[in-house]
């Protein structure tokens, strides 16, 4: 309860921020970053969303700040619009089940996308696997209605869940992130390879983009590569960043 009415608190207060995670191609450019939530507590300082997103799921607080967290996300695009250094950027924002399946969700993008004027197309929503194995059919709906806007979707956290071969083949995605659970030790365990390069076949014979995240070392870079997998996000590259570094960091790698 107490931690309940301090994020109601800190949304109150201005206390939440998004950091932004590059993501690049194997040549080094940045064609675009992963939003990453932040809550700047007065007195307990940086507070990850892993510690705080759990309730906020559980008690619904969720909506009001994935509300904020797209609306906070389209306003940085829509800025982004007009500097000529970003405006190729694309930004993927974390989307949590319950906000996803909201009956007013898609609404509620294209309300936020037309009053911050930012372009849709520049948007990717980040799903995990919990979000589409109830209700396909309003699932591929939903995706449909914001992809028809020019929305991107990208499939998050990708064999840590329960969804099925048949329903990937079913969900019109854009891209499958490979989750960084697989990366992390994909040189030394062979089973972990193993999936990393299922997922990289599987994605390029559905025609769907693929990224690997949490991508430390140039060795996984290269392993990676050299599977067919052409973009990467991870310490290797850069730790999220506030705006002004990202900005900085995608000056100096053009
Ligand atoms: O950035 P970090 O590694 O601390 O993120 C921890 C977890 O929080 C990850 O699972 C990430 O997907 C999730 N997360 C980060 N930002 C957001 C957000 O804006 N919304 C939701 N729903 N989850 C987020
Ligand atoms: O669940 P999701 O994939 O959205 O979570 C992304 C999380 O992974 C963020 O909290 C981010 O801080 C973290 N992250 C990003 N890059 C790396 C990395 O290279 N190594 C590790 N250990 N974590 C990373
Ligand atoms: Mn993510
Ligand atoms: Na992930």
């Amino acid at each position: 309860a107490e931690l309940e009415s301090a994020l109601w608190v800190g949304l109150e207060k201005e206390q939440f921020l998004l950091q932004y995670q590059p993501q690049v191609l194997a040549d080094g450019r940045i064609t675009g970053a992963e939003a990453l939530l932040r809550w700047r507590h007065p007195e307990r300082g940086m507070v990850s969303p892993a510690e705080f997103i759990p309730l906020a799921e559980e008690n619904g607080f969720i909506l009001p700040l994935g509300r904020w967290v797209l609306e906070s996300a389209c306003a940085q695009l829509a800025h982004w619009a007009h500097d000529a250094r970003m405006a190729h950027l694309s930004v993927a924002v974390n989307v949590s089940a319950r906000q996803f399946r909201q009956d007013a969700f898609v609404a509620e993008v294209i309300e936020i996308l037309e009053r911050s004027g930012a372009n849709p197309a520049r948007l990717k929503i980040e799903l995990t696997e919990n979000s589409l194995v109830t209700d396909i059919e309003g699932v591929i709906a939903k995706m449909a209605a914001l992809k028809a806007r020019g929305v991107g979707f990208l499939l998050d956290d990708f064999g840590t869940g329960y969804s099925s071969l048949a329903y990937l083949k079913r969900l019109p995605l854009d891209q499958i992130k490979i989750d960084q659970g697989f990366v992390r030790d994909i040189l030394v365990d062979p089973n972990d390879a193993a999936i990393a390069k299922m997922v990289i076949v599987l994605a390029d014979s559905l025609g769907l983009a693929v990224i690997a995240e949490g991508v430390e070392t140039e060795a996984q870079r290269l392993f990676l590569e050299q599977q067919g997998c052409v973009a990467y996000q991870g310490y290797l590259f850069s730790r999220p960043l506030a705006v002004p570094d990202l900005e900085s960091l995608v000056d100096a790698s053009q």
